[in-house]
């Protein structure tokens, strides 16, 4: 699956445009929308986001929380995650909790998922004090996605950070080969070799944001397209049984 990631930052958008942004996207063939940042702080602006976004768009709306000033009761679901490697609990469990009454009381899905930030991490690894993964060492990226997995969470992220340099490949091949949850990926995918080299790797899911904001509104989302289309072709499909163990 393909999501498209736009930031609810008044300083890059606002919501008419983040809303004609989702639509060239949908129209890419993205299977959802998500909606966040490491420095969105305006809840009252991510709500403006969402709701422009849902009065265009049929695929979900999913809030990806750079922190608890993202949550919204417009949205579809919300991703409920925890920064695993991070340094500070408030990113591992606090602002969890500081938010499970207003998510309840939204009656706003939830969904578990562990978020691990791999080396350079760009703002997301700064902000959430990430002790980030080495880019030469898989096996702890895996080590940790494994605990995320035996922990319940339904979910993993690897991220290397928006705008960064893509996670290596071999972390997600590492991976793929001992987890049973999805693995959604994103930082830094910018064009089909990108994507496929993710989705034969195992990539479940795979995140786009810098590049969606920069190229849809320039060329009516016909780049975007072309990617979709990659990692949707599965008579291509040259995904490898990895092994570690
Ligand atoms: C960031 O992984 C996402 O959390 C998307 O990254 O902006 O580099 O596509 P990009």
């Amino acid at each position: 699956m393909h999501f498209s990631l736009i930031d609810p930052d008044p300083l890059r958008q606002g919501p008419n445009k983040a809303a004609k942004i989702a639509k060239y996207a949908e129209d890419a063939g993205t299977d959802g929308i998500l909606i966040g940042g490491s420095t969105v702080f305006d809840q009252n602006f991510v709500d403006k986001t969402i709701q422009a976004i849902k009065s265009k768009v049929e695929v979900p709306v999913i809030i990806f929380p750079g922190g608890i000033s993202n949550i919204s009761q417009y949205a579809d679901a919300i991703f409920f995650m925890s920064l695993l490697n991070s340094c500070d609990p408030y990113f591992i469990i606090g602002q969890q909790a500081l938010a499970s009454y207003t998510i309840k009381s939204y009656n706003l899905e939830y969904i578990s998922m562990a978020y691990l930030i791999i080396e350079p991490g760009a703002t997301a690894g700064w902000i959430g004090n990430a002790n980030l993964l080495p880019r030469n060492k898989p096996k702890l990226t895996a080590a940790y996605a494994l605990a995320a997995e035996m922990l319940g969470f339904k979910i993993v992220y690897l991220e290397a950070g928006s705008g960064s340099e893509k996670i290596p490949i071999d972390h997600i091949k590492t991976c793929s080969s001992i987890l049973n949850i999805p693995k959604i990926t994103g930082g830094g995918v910018e064009n089909k070799d990108d994507a496929r080299d993710f989705v034969d790797a195992g990539a479940d899911i795979i995140v786009m944001g810098t590049f969606i904001e920069n190229n849809v509104l320039k060329d009516n989302g016909n780049s975007l397209k072309v990617i979709i289309d990659e990692i949707k072709n599965t008579g291509n499909n040259n995904k490898k049984n990895y092994s570690i163990i």
